[in-house]
């Protein structure tokens, strides 16, 4: 009977590396878009915006997310986020077609860009 439970157990533990080999291989580590609702999703890791560029149609919605333990923020033209900590998050929707550039004032060289079709 303990020798019948062992191998069960050996097993439970391959079966789940195995699973843990392939959903490496075929997942990205970071399943973005999973993470927030928006139609575009910019991770704020390692005081960058990632990715810098996000392209969207009219109408759509970019959201911010702070993966890093500092604040950070979201400035444009005809937006700004106030400060976002970690793991917060800003969401702003784009009704007008535009190059709309973007930074976080707070870290001089973090910059982005929406483009929005
Ligand atoms: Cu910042």
């Amino acid at each position: 009977m303990k020798r019948s439970l062992i191998s069960v157990a050996a097993m439970v533990l391959l079966v789940g590396a195995a699973m843990m080999l392939v959903g490496c291989e075929e997942e990205p580590p970071l399943p973005v878009d999973d993470v927030m609702p928006g139609d575009a999703t910019v991770e704020m890791r390692n005081e960058m915006f990632e990715p810098s560029s996000v392209t969207i149609s009219a109408g759509e919605t970019v959201t911010w997310v702070n993966e890093d333990p500092v604040i950070h923020n979201v400035v444009g033209d005809n937006f700004s986020s106030g400060n976002i900590g970690e793991g917060g998050t800003f969401s702003h929707t784009f009704d007008e077609p535009g190059v709309y550039e973007y930074t976080c004032t707070i870290h001089p060289g973090m910059d982005g860009t929406v483009v929005v079709e």
